[in-house]
């Protein structure tokens, strides 16, 4: 179906499943009239004359007649046994809606009605709070499109907020990071950038650089020396200003995207030295299938922790050794995977057992990744004795050699939960080089953001290069031009159908 702005959209807002209550959605111009069809005030108002943001109580009614199947969300009523044909029969010569408006309640509900512009998304909204079945959510919502509605498509009310200015890009965002949020930490960023932080300093830049090229647009001829000078000068010095503060924001990401979705730690070794252990003993829950079976572990497994407000996302893996066996292949293969994506990687050694040809094979294939060497069972005496040098690793508690690696050396016994709450601190030392209280306030968190900070960063430099060749001022305000639309696509300032298709594919139907 074309979808178009001016359609009246419903969607259930609330998660599918069972719940105490479950609210199901109504945006656009008709939206109240629409409703009026599906619920009734049990003060017998119509729905046109509630007062705005008010919660009234009402009847959710059968809807007149079934939709076709496919029409509406999933598993609907109309995959259930004939279920209109067990409501009501109309009345002889009634009309179908005239039956409506004395159709059998199907629910009570708590309706409120906010008219524009004073709601989520600009438009006349209706928000119908049932009880949260499956059920009586999808027959509310196939009630709505048979009135005019239509589903609404992933993110679409918050594409209309967006559209009717309630919202910029990046609030947008921040309203999937805010429900995403799995720590208070996430939530922190993600409120922020809902409360505008970032919008507020790229809309600085903007404004600092539209100034520039209002200068430059005004006739500078940097060619000529005398007068422009000075004037070049301060242009110079206003884009050196920016590019300093957007290099800033760049720097930030790499603590933005961990505080937005966590640090990935691949726990892998070869088999048996205790890595399923190391995530049930993190964990505190006997998650994985630990034995004394070298190769025990074949899918990848996959859990999530909060360490101090960071999100962890452990990765258990299956054992690294050569195998004929093909289901163990696969396990590696998957391993591989997942050390691919990896932030760092807990390489796991078993400190009893000594390091062996298979831990040296790990260590030289993946030692040069930012890595954690983990010593495990070192309640067992002869871990004592234990020493990483024959992996040719330099040992010790401080950050080795190499670009981006921080190796270090820590001790856990994943039976008696020694070290791991340091080692847990280390994953976190290593993948935050600056530590949390040292971050700045406004965080770049979505790689989105950091490409088009890194495209303006880009204009301005060629626009700086420019007028130290002493260019036209046509040439400089050309690149100028190009940062402010690249910044502007951030806040959505500049925005395309593409750049929104790909921001509100990720929403869920509903938000
Ligand atoms: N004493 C002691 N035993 C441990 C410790 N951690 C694991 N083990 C034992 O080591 C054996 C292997 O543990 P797993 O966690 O299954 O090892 P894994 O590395 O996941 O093995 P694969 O999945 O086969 O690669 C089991 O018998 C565990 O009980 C520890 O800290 N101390
Ligand atoms: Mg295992």
């Amino acid at each position: 179906m074309e979808s178009s702005v001016e359609d009246t959209i419903c969607a259930i807002a609330t998660p599918v499943g069972e719940g105490g209550i479950g609210i199901v959605r109504v945006s656009g111009a008709h939206a109240i009239e629409v409703a009026a069809h599906v619920v009734r005030p049990r003060n017998r108002q119509p729905l046109q004359q509630l007062e705005s943001h008010r919660l009234y109580l009402s009847d959710v009614l059968y809807p007149e007649s079934p939709l076709p199947p496919g029409e509406g969300q999933g598993e609907g009523p109309t995959s259930l046994s004939p279920w209109w044909e067990r409501g009501r029969v109309r009345g002889k010569g009634e009309s179908p809606s005239q039956a409506g408006a004395q159709a059998a309640a199907i629910d009570e509900a708590l309706v409120v009605v906010m008219r524009q512009p004073h709601s989520y998304t600009g438009e006349d909204v209706v928000e119908i709070q049932t009880h949260g079945g499956a059920w009586i959510l999808q027959a509310t919502c196939h009630g709505l499109i048979r009135h005019g509605a239509r589903l609404a498509q992933p993110g679409e009310f918050t594409k209309r907020a967006f559209l009717n200015g309630r919202l910029d890009l990046t609030q947008a965002e921040a309203v999937l990071d805010t429900i995403q949020a799995t720590t208070s930490r996430s939530l922190q960023a993600a409120q922020s950038l809902l409360r505008g932080s970032l919008s507020k300093e790229i809309d600085a830049f903007r404004e600092r650089l539209i100034r520039v090229l209002a200068h430059v647009e005004a006739g500078m001829d940097f060619a000529e020396e005398d007068i422009t000078f000075i004037q070049a000068a301060e242009v110079q010095q206003a884009l050196t200003d920016t590019q300093r503060a957007v290099e800033r924001l760049i720097a930030s990401y790499e603590e933005g995207r961990i505080i937005r979705e966590g640090i990935k730690v691949a726990i892998i070794g070869r088999p048996n030295v205790g890595k399923s252990s190391l995530l049930n003993a993190l964990l505190k829950l006997d998650r994985a299938i630990v034995s004394d079976q070298p190769g025990t572990t074949r899918d990848v497994i996959d859990e999530s922790l909060n360490i101090r407000g960071i999100p962890l996302r452990l990765l258990d893996t299956a054992g690294l050794r050569p195998t004929q066996d093909r289901i163990e292949g696969e396990g590696i293969r998957r391993t591989e995977d997942a050390i691919a994506e990896a932030d760092v990687l807990l390489l796991v050694v078993d400190g009893a057992g000594g390091v062996t040809d298979e831990d040296r094979a790990v260590f030289k294939t993946y030692g040069s990744r930012r890595h954690l060497l983990v010593m495990n069972k070192m309640d067992l005496p002869k871990s004592r004795a234990f020493s990483p040098l024959p992996l040719g690793e330099g040992q010790g508690e401080g950050p080795s050699q190499g670009e981006g690696q921080a190796a270090r050396f820590v001790k856990v016994s994943a039976k008696t939960g020694e070290g791991l709450d340091h080692l847990t601190s280390v994953i976190q030392s290593v993948c935050l080089k600056e530590g949390l209280e040292a971050s700045p306030s406004v965080l770049v968190t979505r790689l989105r953001h950091k490409a088009s900070l890194e495209q303006a960063h880009r204009s301005i430099e060629e626009a700086m290069r420019s007028l130290e060749r002493k260019e036209s001022g046509e040439c400089v305000a050309l690149d100028i031009r190009a940062a402010l639309d690249s910044l502007g696509e951030i806040t959505g300032a500049v925005s395309t159908e593409d750049i929104l298709d790909r921001i509100f594919q990720d929403f869920c139907i509903g938000k």
